[in-house]
This record gives structure tokens, sequence and C-alpha cells, in this order.
């Protein structure tokens, strides 16, 4: 296996498998965002795919055959990818986009579009769970070493995709603005229904009590788990024999891997780097 690196692009890391830094510009000067574009965007192990599986699904009023017969980055690619943004130039409008860009890097056309954006927010210290194993099997990312390097490395926001702290704050200051749906992990696994219909209100879409029942038993782990087109089992660069993308799908994994002074130093930087933020997180 080549060695896994990242190169840096205005400041942020990024893999060098499926990206490049003229795609990067493209994107962000040139992609031009419709006004009924809908927007996914997500710092990196956030429950990014559960959104577009949950997507996928209302639009096609809880039917689960698009899902499972279309791959995820064909529903929904990343506009910031080599691969992806080719795909989003080709699609018909209207467009399921996904990115985990930083604010300060997506598409400037989004100050003159009405496009929707999804912001999904997650506990920081299960994306980092998360990450750790992820990283594990995905040759585009980088080695993260043991738990306390990674951490270190994370609260640094030297990690791809940069700084959760900075990207989270980046994206809520759009939060009032009426384009702008901001959910998190941990309300899809509280309330996965009552978050189907604040989405659908969000969307503009009405479905009826068994379409919602239809999309909340597709969308479940257990469903995505065994949809290949959903659980990252055709996606290239991946030893699968290493480690599963739909790996434990819960909160608090975090847990199972911190030490108690690893805990309580995540907390004290947290609060340090988000204070004054103005919202407040389930997992706060
Ligand atoms: S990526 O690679 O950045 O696009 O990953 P992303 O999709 O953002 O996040 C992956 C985590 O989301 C979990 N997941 C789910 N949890 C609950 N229910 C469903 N349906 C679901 N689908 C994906 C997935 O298991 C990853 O979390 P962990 O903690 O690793 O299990």
């Amino acid at each position: 296996m080549a060695k896994r690196t990242y190169f840096t692009y205005k400041g942020i890391h990024l893999p060098t498998i499926g990206y490049a830094e003229e795609t990067l510009r493209r994107t962000e000067n040139e992609f031009q965002l419709l006004d009924d574009d809908m927007v996914t965007v997500s710092y990196p192990k956030s429950g990014t795919n559960w959104m577009l599986e949950i997507l996928g699904l209302i639009w096609h009023d809880g039917d689960p055959s698009y899902v499972q017969n279309t791959i995820m980055f064909e529903r929904s690619p990343w506009i910031e990818t080599v691969d992806g943004l080719e795909i989003a130039l080709k699609y018909p409008p209207p467009r399921f986009l996904t990115t985990h860009l930083p604010f300060q890097l997506f598409p400037k056309s989004f100050q003159h579009s009405k496009s929707k954006i999804i912001y999904v927010v997650r506990n920081p210290k299960d994306v980092v769970a998360s990450h750790y194993h992820f990283a594990k099997f995905c040759d585009a990312l980088e080695e993260t070493g043991t738990m306390e390097e990674f951490l270190e490395k994370f609260l640094n926001g030297n990690v791809v995709y940069g700084s959760w702290f900075d990207h989270v704050k980046g994206w809520i200051k759009l939060k009032d603005r009426p384009n702008f749906f901001l959910i998190s992990y941990e309300e899809l696994q509280q309330d996965l229904r009552g978050s189907v219909e604040r989405i659908c209100h969000f969307l503009g879409k009405e479905l009826d009590s068994h379409q919602l029942d239809a999309v909340v038993k597709n969308a479940s782990f257990q469903t995505m788990k065994d949809n290949k087109m959903s659980n990252f089992s055709l996606i290239p660069n991946m030893d699968h024999s290493r480690g599963k993308f739909m790996r434990k799908g819960i909160s608090g994994d975090w847990k199972n891997h911190f030490t108690v002074a690893q805990s309580e130093h995540f907390d004290h930087i947290y609060q340090e780097k988000l204070q004054g933020l103005g919202v407040t997180f389930p997992w706060d």
C-alpha cells in the first residue's frame, strides 16, 4: 500500500487520494449553486451518509429501491472531490449535493443562492472514535497513531478537513437563515421519525404516515448496513477486512476509548474554543 499522505489547501489538510488542488479551486470559485440544490454539509464521521440515506428515501416517498440501486456518491456527490465535482456538474436539478468543506472553502456562489443547507453535527468525542477506527482501513486517511496522539492532532485541527471547532463555528454562523437547517446525529438517534418530519418540513416535502414509517425503517442502522449502495463495501481504496464503515452507529462510544484525563482535557479545550457560540448541543 502507498504511504498515506495529505496535502494542504488554504491551511486545510486533505487526502492525496481522490482530491486535487485544481478541483478545490474550481469548487470554491466556479461551481454554481442553484436555488433548488439541497446540500448536506458535515464534518467527517458525523452521520453524513445516514443523512444521505434519509434524504434519498424522503425524496422517493419512502420507497427504498432508489437507495438500494444507486450508490451514495452518485445520489449526492461530494463536490470537493475530483470525481464528485464531475458528477455534480452533470446532475440534473434538483440536485442533492454533499460536502465536508469548512465554510470558507464552500462555493462562493452560495452568497447569491437560496440553496438549502442541512448541517449535520455530532458529539466531537464520537467523531474522534469513529475516525480513529475508519482510518485503520480507509487508505485515503493518514495513520492515526495512538488514541493519545490522534486526540492531540484532532484538538489542534491537524487532521483531515481541519479543526472540528472551526468547522462548526464557521457553519453555525448561518443558523438564523431560512435556508439553513441544523440537526445532530444524536437527535436522529433519539427521535428518527420526528427528525424526518422536521427535514421534510425544511425541504417542503410532504409524506403521509406510511411513507414516514418506510423512511424510518429503511434508514435504520441494520438496513443501511445491509445496503451495499450505502455501506461502503463497493468503495475502492479500503481494506474491509480491517474494519467496517457501518461500525457501531451509537452515541457515547468515546467512553470506551478516552481515559478520564483525556476526556477532561477535551472538555477544557471544547469550552474554551466554543465559548459564545450561542447554540447548545444534545451532548453539552
Ligand atoms: S464519512 O466517512 O465522513 O462520510 O462518515 P459519516 O457518514 O459522516 O459518519 C459515519 C458514522 O455514521 C454512522 N452511521 C449510522 N449511525 C446510526 N444509524 C445509521 N443508519 C447510520 N449510518 C451511518 C456510522 O456507523 C459511523 O459511525 P461509527 O461511530 O463509526 O459507527
